[in-house]
C-alpha cells in the first residue's frame, strides 16, 4: 500500500527536522519511502522555488506568487509523486496544497475557490492519506526560523516570507487550523512547541496507526 504523507505548518515549525527522523523511523521498518519537498522536488520544481523563496530585486504579485507555487505542483506530481505511488512507496512530503490554501488563500486573501480549482488541476485531485500539522505559535517558530537564517550565507537565505510580519505567521497558523478542523479524518495536529523527541514520538504513532490499517 502505497501513502502521501504531507508535513505542514508554520515557518519554524519544526516539519523538516520531523520529516527526516520519520524517513528513518520508517526505513528502519523497511517501507519504501521518498522524501520530497515543495515548491521543488524537480529541476523545474527547484527553479522555481529560488524565484519564489529568495529575495530578489524584483516583486511578485499574490497571484503570479500563486500560480508558481502551483506550476511546480503540477511538474512534482507527474514526475515524482505519482510514479512513487505506483511504485508502491510511501511518500512524506515537506508542504503539499494546504500550503497553498492557507499562504496564498488565508493569508494573501486570494479567493478560495479559484486555489482549489488550480490545485485539483495541478495534483489530478490527488491528496494526502495523511497530513501532520505541527502547530505553534507563530513567534516561537518565527525565531527558531530566524536562528537557523543567521547562520547560513546571504545568497542561500529563502527569507522572503520571513519578512513579513508576525500577523501574517499568525493568520497562517489560524489558517492551517481552521483546514484540520474541516477535515479532521486526515489532519492530525501535533504540539509543535514540545521537545524533538516528544513530537517524533507522537509522529511514529501516527505512522504505526497507518501502517497498521493498510
Ligand atoms: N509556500 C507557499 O506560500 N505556498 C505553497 O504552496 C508552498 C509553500 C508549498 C517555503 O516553505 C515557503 O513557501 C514557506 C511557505 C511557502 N514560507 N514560509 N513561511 P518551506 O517549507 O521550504 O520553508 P519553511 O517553512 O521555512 O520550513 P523550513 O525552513 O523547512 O523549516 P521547518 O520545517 O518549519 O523547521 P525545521 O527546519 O525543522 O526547524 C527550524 C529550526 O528549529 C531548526 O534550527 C531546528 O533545529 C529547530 N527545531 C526544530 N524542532 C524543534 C523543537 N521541537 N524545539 C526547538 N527547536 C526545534
Amino acid at each position: 500500500m502505497s501513502y502521501l504523507i504531507s508535513f505542514e505548518g508554520i515557518e519554524g515549525c519544526g516539519k523538516t527536522t520531523q520529516l527526516e527522523m520519520a524517513a528513518k523511523f520508517l526505513r528502519r521498518s523497511n517501507i519504501p519511502i521518498l522524501t520530497t519537498e515543495e515548491p521543488g522536488g524537480t529541476p523545474l520544481g527547484d527553479r522555481i522555488r529560488k524565484i519564489l523563496l529568495n529575495r530578489e530585486s524584483f516583486d511578485i504579485c499574490a497571484e503570479a506568487e500563486l500560480l508558481l507555487f502551483v506550476a511546480a505542483r503540477a511538474q512534482h506530481v507527474r514526475e515524482v509523486l505519482q510514479p512513487a505511488l505506483a511504485k508502491g512507496q510511501w511518500i512524506l512530503c515537506d508542504r503539499f496544497s494546504d500550503a497553498t490554501m492557507v499562504y496564498q488563500g488565508f493569508a494573501r486573501g486570494i479567493d478560495e475557490k479559484w486555489i482549489k480549482k488550480l490545485n485539483d488541476f495541478a495534483t489530478m485531485s490527488l491528496k494526502p492519506r495523511l497530513t501532520l500539522l505541527f502547530d505553534l505559535p507563530a513567534e516561537t517558530g518565527l525565531r527558531r526560523a530566524l536562528q537557523r537564517m543567521t547562520n547560513l550565507p546571504e545568497n542561500s537565505k529563502e527569507d522572503r516570507f520571513e519578512q513579513e510580519g508576525l500577523n501574517f505567521h499568525e493568520n497562517i497558523r489560524n489558517g492551517y487550523l481552521s483546514l484540520a478542523r474541516r477535515e479532521p479524518d486526515r489532519f492530525r495536529i501535533i504540539n509543535a512547541a514540545e521537545d524533538i523527541t516528544a513530537i517524533h514520538k507522537e509522529v511514529c504513532r501516527h505512522l504505526e496507526t497507518l501502517r497498521k490499517n493498510s
